[in-house]
């Protein structure tokens, strides 16, 4: 996962080598002592002979203009090109730039000094979005208030993994002591109503389910009155997929949400659909408010960039990640988590 950007953000080593090539043709008094190839990546900033000898004479120095400028430029394509939306790489850079502006720089540590900015820069732009919702913290509270059960609903497109990650939701519940009700209102796809019991049976949360082509909105309604007759806390909603822009999915979507009133509605979304993304959910946040995103199949993306952009494109937090097919193949999101997956520190 973020194989792509990783490499494209740090495509340093390579140019690394090719700087190092470039010093070894210069004097030796004008050589940054002590640079080499550290196991970490790190991004390589083509500093011109002049800066360098400036920096070996006094000790620190400051980048020019045209290097600020051509590190920017180049960071700024390999970004784009591994799917960072062209907003979030904007506000990225801009956050960058002030900060290598306003750097001084110990010449022997130029890269290594650089990446920390990075780091910091992208750890400010997405610090800057809103936080998500903690589904079990929010879960819990209510329970101790009474106003249960919590209704979560979970939608998409078709096959980015709504069952799957209800799934896992339910599995990280159930560890921490919070049972649930499956509703099986993918009632489009008759294997559906199987594959949510699978996973209910496999986790051993409860299911309430009808036929198929039945009312999907009437399932959840029924899967509600069950955990209020039973005091269950949770009830997650399964919904069927199809191409976002499907009038009927849009729809029965608008249904559900009359009828189950959900509390949280989770748009669950493959990071590998590239560029995409961003209008899938913004065609379905036309029609209902989406709380949180959960991004899957991030083990499958080598790109990455939805990851960095998806929450200041859309203005909507990612919750999760997922990052395989096991229930417990579920990472909470965090800032720190996308640029450590990325600068590898
Ligand atoms: N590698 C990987 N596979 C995943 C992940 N999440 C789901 N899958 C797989 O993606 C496939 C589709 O998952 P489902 O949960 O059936 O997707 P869905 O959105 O419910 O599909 P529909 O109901 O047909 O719309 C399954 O093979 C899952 O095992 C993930 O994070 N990583
Ligand atoms: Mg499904």
């Amino acid at each position: 996962m973020f194989d792509e950007l990783r490499k494209r953000i740090s495509s340093a080593v390579k140019g690394f080598i090719k700087k190092e090539e470039k010093e070894a043709e210069l004097p030796a008094e004008t050589i940054p002592e002590g640079r080499g190839i550290t196991k970490e990546p790190v991004l390589s900033v083509d500093t011109s002979v002049s800066t360098r000898i400036k920096g070996a004479l006094t000790g620190s120095v400051k980048l020019s203009d045209d290097e600020v400028e051509n590190f920017l430029k180049e960071l700024e394509d390999s970004l784009l090109k591994s799917d960072v939306s062209y907003s979030a790489t904007e506000s990225f850079i801009a956050i960058l730039r002030k900060k290598l502006e306003a750097s001084r720089f110990k010449p022997r540590e130029i890269d290594e000094m650089v990446t920390k900015e990075v780091r910091s820069s992208l750890l400010e732009m997405l610090k800057g979005s809103k936080p998500g919702i903690d589904l079990i913290k929010f879960v819990k509270e209510r329970a101790v208030t009474g106003e249960i059960p919590v209704k979560i609903l979970f939608l998409g497109p078709n096959g980015t993994g709504k069952t799957t990650t209800m799934g896992k939701i339910a599995a990280a519940m159930k560890r921490n002591g919070i049972e649930s009700v499956f509703s099986a209102s993918d009632t489009f796809r008759a294997a559906a109503i199987e594959q949510t019991e699978h996973h209910a049976r496999a986790i051993g949360s409860h299911v309430i389910k009808s036929k198929y082509g039945a009312d999907p909105a009437s399932v959840a309604f029924d899967a509600i009155a069950y955990a209020k007759a039973h005091k269950i806390p949770a009830v997650l909603i399964d919904t069927a997929g199809r191409q976002e822009t499907n009038r009927n999915l849009i729809n029965e979507m608008m249904k559900m949400v009359k009828v189950a009133k959900p509390d949280i509605t989770v748009f669950v979304g493959e990071s590998t659909s590239g560029n995409a993304l961003t209008p899938q959910i913004m065609e379905f946040s036309k029609y209902m408010k989406i709380d949180g995103i959960i991004l899957t199949k991030l083990d499958c993306d080598a790109k990455g960039g939805n990851a960095v952009s998806i929450a200041s494109t859309t203005g909507i937090p990612i919750l999760f990640f997922g990052v395989g097919e096991s229930y417990d193949a579920l990472v909470g999101y965090t800032p720190e988590f996308v640029v450590d997956s990325i600068l590898h520190n």
